[in-house]
């Protein structure tokens, strides 16, 4: 994230008077202090909303109304984990802060058969870790002088940040926030800091999506339809390839379809909300001839392999989840 420039306001920077610059610096921090959690987290780039804890059975009754439209073991793989509950470590929360950080695309460079190949990673499949520190971080300095405690909240984030106005639903269901659309990774906190403005709110679709079919159009798997707002989720291609390497794809896959080394960016890169945002990308480096080798062999032991889950992590990505896609995108 190294390109984005914050907006925090630095002391001098317009070099006035010395003899004034107090005066100003006064009325910049009292300024500063009018602004709302909002305003002042959106100078440091990170948009946030906050709802009350209040709504935590509400959160459960709009996921809960499409258990029928989702996959068995998909629901028990990824949606039987949250909790609609205030957690045992702040049983006194107050608010849930939902917070959308803008995501650049990854670029990769592997070494294969005397070529170079670059390959993209989708925004969100790095630096999650990151972005809850960052997001943290940037709370803490935000409501400062006030001191509050932060838990991250196991909830269904596209639904909290929909619900709370962060983010409007793409037809391809992902949310999208005004600048960077969906090139961004949602996370959110319990609070125990009093929740001053309500955000709850109804969920919004995006207003292009109505004469709009690209999405659809360009979805490999037949994913998003037009007779149902929630994708096929289980054909998402994203959900077919995450998974370990020795499961194979299913047939109907075809192989043309991959497009990242992990997860998948058609819908979001033909989406003209999109347009904006798909020059922000961050290059991440190289792997070598060696290093390709050793990924695509499924050797997860060993100096070389722990060298190389070292230098994959120091790029912000998750080793577990490549040889999958590699493999066919290789070919
Ligand atoms: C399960 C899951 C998946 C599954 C299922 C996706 C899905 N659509 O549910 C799979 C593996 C397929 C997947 C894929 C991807 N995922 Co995913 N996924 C999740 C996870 C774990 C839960 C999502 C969830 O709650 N699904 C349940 C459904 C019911 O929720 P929902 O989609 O919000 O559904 C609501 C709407 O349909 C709405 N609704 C219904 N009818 C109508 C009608 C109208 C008019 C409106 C406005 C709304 C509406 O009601 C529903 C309930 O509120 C979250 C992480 C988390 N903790 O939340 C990440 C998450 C949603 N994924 C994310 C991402 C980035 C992706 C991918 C883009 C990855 C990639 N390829 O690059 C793809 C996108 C695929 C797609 N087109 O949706 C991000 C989304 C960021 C964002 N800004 O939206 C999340 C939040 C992870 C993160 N921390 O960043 N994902
Ligand atoms: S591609 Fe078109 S239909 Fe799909 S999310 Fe974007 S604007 Fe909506
Ligand atoms: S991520 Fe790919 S497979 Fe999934 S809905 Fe979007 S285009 Fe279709």
């Amino acid at each position: 994230m190294g390109r984005m420039t914050t907006g925090i306001i630095r002391d001098g920077v317009d070099g006035g008077p010395a003899l004034r610059a107090p005066v100003r610096k006064a009325e910049r921090v009292e300024r500063m202090m009018r602004l709302t959690l909002q305003q002042k987290m959106e100078r440091t780039g990170f948009e946030v909303r906050t709802v009350s804890v209040e709504h935590l059975e509400d959160i459960e009754r709009d996921v809960e109304a499409l258990r029928g439209e989702v996959d068995a073991t998909l629901w028990e793989e990824s949606l039987s984990h949250f909790r609609y509950e205030l957690p045992r470590e702040l049983p006194d929360a107050k608010s849930i802060i939902v917070v959308a950080r803008p995501q650049p695309s990854l670029m990769v460079t592997l070494r294969h058969g005397g070529k170079s190949w670059g390959f993209i990673i989708p925004p969100s499949y790095a630096d999650a870790a990151k972005v809850d520190k960052d997001s943290l971080e940037a709370l803490d300095k935000a409501l400062s002088p006030a001191s509050y405690r932060y838990v991250k909240a196991q909830l269904p984030l596209k639904t909290l940040a929909a619900r709370s106005g962060l983010v409007k639903y793409g037809k391809n269901n992902i949310g999208y926030i005004p600048r960077f659309g969906s090139f961004n990774r949602l996370t959110a906190f319990f609070s125990d800091m009093p929740c001053a403005e309500d955000q709850w709110q109804d969920r919004e679709g995006l207003p292009g999506c109505d004469d709009c079919h690209a999405c659809v159009r360009t979805c490999p798997t037949g994913a998003i339809t037009e007779d149902r707002f929630l994708i096929r989720a289980d054909r998402c291609l994203t959900n077919l390839n995450e998974r370990d390497s020795s499961v194979p794809f299913p047939n109907w896959v075809d192989p043309q379809a991959h497009n990242a080394l992990i997860g998948c960016m058609r819908c979001q890169r033909v989406c003209p909300y999109n347009r904006m945002a798909l020059d922000f990308t961050s290059a991440r480096g190289e792997l070598s001839e060696e290093e390709t080798a050793l990924l695509l062999s499924g050797q997860r032991e060993g100096e070389a392999a722990a060298a190389l889950n070292e230098k994959l992590k120091g790029m912000g990505l998750d080793p577990a989840i490549f040889p999958r896609n590699l493999e066919v995108l290789l070919r």
